[in-house]
């Protein structure tokens, strides 16, 4: 430990600190806007210089550690001149369309100069030119937002291990872009999103669908079928200021109904499907010496690093669709013939936390009888936008259930939002297939939380299972390595293609850096998902016991 002044208030942290670290357990919150913790912390972007007593220049403190006797000043004449210069100077040579920006408030930059009390820009000179890359289904870049603060390359790089985004050209020219100024559909990107919940402009957004779901809804000729994904439901609240982890089942069925879907299923009733196909599969796989580790396949982010990294593993993938496109092609066959519509006239919307499922839902093998399974998918922040048009009062309604038969879910189902749900959903069916039993012990919590991999040897009826989970793209290639060099063995493998799960997908709502330092958010979210499961009365994927009423 060391003790130091800030502000004139001593105190006493840990030594590993950054000064930015302890000003904030003395409630001081100092500007940021290229720190993001544990993805970013490189002291480019200056705003969060402060004064150090003795030291000759002011000190980025993101990177700057703590020291015994230290006196700091965070709040001076000079800071906020400096910070406020810097951010003058980004703003210079930014697209400053604030009020039709995709970002307008929720963008970092806008709310950093409203704090800094700027008004005017005192340095206008040459701007460089900003193109538009929206050739991905998943993805649009804009480089006339872009700030060159580095969070979605170093995320890209580090958490993804993709590196579709770096730095090119040099000086003024400097960029952030796929090399070779390429489109993003023209690299391997997995279209997981997490470069545009990392960036704090709008430099990075999907690709919207919005206007196609609202002429498929005004269309009296189309039976429109929306479905939400575990995740959704964990963090759609944060977009109308419900604080971080709020489950809104019941309010998110509600709107949906308001919105004018048709019918509102649940993938969750997906999720339970997939375990049960996908439990059978690794049966099968067992016992005829099928191949070895068996490694989920609901993750479309996971499945594409699969393909371009990893293609010797593709055999290894569950051959299961995810529990959204097996919902699809249900709604499109069974529901459409139980209900008599014609298919063709069906319109199925998937309501995903994922940017990367807009891609998957394009993928030919994702179509039967020259029909999608999916026709648009639409991200969690999306969601919010058309309730937001259509001026719905999201924290007045009245909670709603969805309707019958393909909404009703397990407990099992819900949890396949967070990092080892599938797995733990997938165990609670397999436990009682392979003992014969009801069994009443149905918490995995080894394969919780939010470990970098998590592994488990579990003895089911007899036969132990090796099994493990991960998360991010890095850590699934790190755990493919292992187990190519002969270092690991496994049956079973979990992997998510983002970190934490798809509670923090590239679809859900942003979070400011400076709220992610004081939260994990990928925690907060996937306890409503776990909570989600205790409250439901089933809780075993076998036991949902879907009716058509
Ligand atoms: Fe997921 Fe899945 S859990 S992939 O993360 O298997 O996106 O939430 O919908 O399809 O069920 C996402 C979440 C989601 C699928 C399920
Ligand atoms: Fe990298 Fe994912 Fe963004 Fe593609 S979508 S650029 S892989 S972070």
């Amino acid at each position: 430990k060391v003790t130091l002044t800030i502000d004139n208030i001593t105190v006493e942290v840990p030594k590993e600190y950054t000064i930015l670290e302890a000003a904030k357990t003395v409630g001081v919150d100092i500007p940021t806007l290229c720190f993001l913790k544990d993805a970013n912390e490189i002291g480019a972007c200056r705003v969060c210089l402060v004064e150090i007593q003795g030291a000759r220049a002011l000190q980025a403190s993101c990177v700057h550690p703590v020291a015994e006797g230290m006196v700091i000043k965070t709040n001076t004449k000079k800071l906020r001149d400096t910070r406020k210069s810097t951010v003058e100077l980004i703003l210079s040579n930014h697209n400053r369309e604030c009020l039709t920006c995709f970002r307008n408030k929720s963008c970092e930059l806008q709310s950093l100069a409203e704090e800094l009390n700027i008004s005017e820009i005192p340095f206008e000179g040459e701007k460089t030119v900003g193109t538009i890359d929206d050739k991905s289904t998943s993805i649009v870049r804009d480089s006339s937002k872009c700030i060159l603060c580095g969070r979605c390359v170093n995320v890209c790089k580090n958490v993804q291990k993709t590196s579709i985004l770096e730095f090119t050209n040099r000086g003024f020219e400097t960029q952030i872009s796929p090399a070779f100024n390429k489109s993003m559909n023209e690299t391997p990107c997995i279209y997981c999103g997490q470069c545009i919940v990392s960036c704090p402009v709008a430099a990075l957004r999907e690709k919207e669908d919005i206007e196609r779901v609202w002429d498929a809804i005004e269309d009296p000729e189309i039976h429109v079928v929306v479905q939400t994904a575990p995740a959704v439901r964990a963090a759609l609240g944060e977009e109308f200021g419900l604080p971080i982890g709020s489950r809104v089942t019941g309010k998110m069925v509600a709107s949906l109904k308001r919105l004018g879907f048709d019918q509102v299923f649940d993938t969750n009733f997906g999720a339970d499907l997939t375990i049960m196909e996908e439990g059978h599969e690794l049966l099968h796989r067992l016992q005829n010496n099928g191949k070895l580790p068996m490694i989920t396949s609901c993750s479309p982010g996971w499945v594409r690093y699969c393909e371009f990294n990893y293609p010797e593993f593709i055999e290894n993938l569950s051959t299961c669709k995810s529990p959204h496109q097996m919902l699809g092609a249900i709604i499109k066959s069974y529901y459409a013939e139980k209900q008599q519509i014609d298919p063709k006239k069906i319109f199925v919307v998937s309501i995903m936390p994922c940017t990367s499922k807009k891609s998957e839902a394009a993928r030919p093998e994702m179509t039967v009888d020259g029909l999608r399974d999916v026709d648009a998918v639409l991200t969690t922040r999306e969601l919010a936008k058309m309730i937001k048009q259509a001026r719905i009062e999201f924290l007045k309604l009245e909670d709603a259930e969805f309707d019958p038969a393909l909404g009703e879910y397990t407990g099992a189902g819900a949890i396949f939002g967070a990092t080892g749900g599938v797995m733990e959903a997938a165990l609670r069916t397999l436990a009682d297939t392979l003992t014969g039993q009801e069994l009443e012990e149905i918490e995995y919590h080894n394969i919780r939380g939010v470990a970098g991999i998590k592994e488990a040897e579990i003895n089911l009826g007899g036969q132990t299972i090796k099994i493990a989970v991960v998360h991010g793209t890095a850590m699934a290639s790190k755990l493919l390595e292992m187990i190519k060099s002969g270092e690991k063995e496994y049956h079973f493998i979990e992997i998510m293609g983002c970190s934490g799960g798809c509670v923090t997908g590239g679809g859900q709502p942003h979070v400011p850096a400076r709220v992610k330092m004081d939260c994990d958010i990928r925690v907060e979210r996937a306890k409503a998902l776990y909570e989600e499961d205790t409250v439901k009365q089933l809780r075993k994927s076998h036991e949902n016991p879907m009716k058509i009423h």
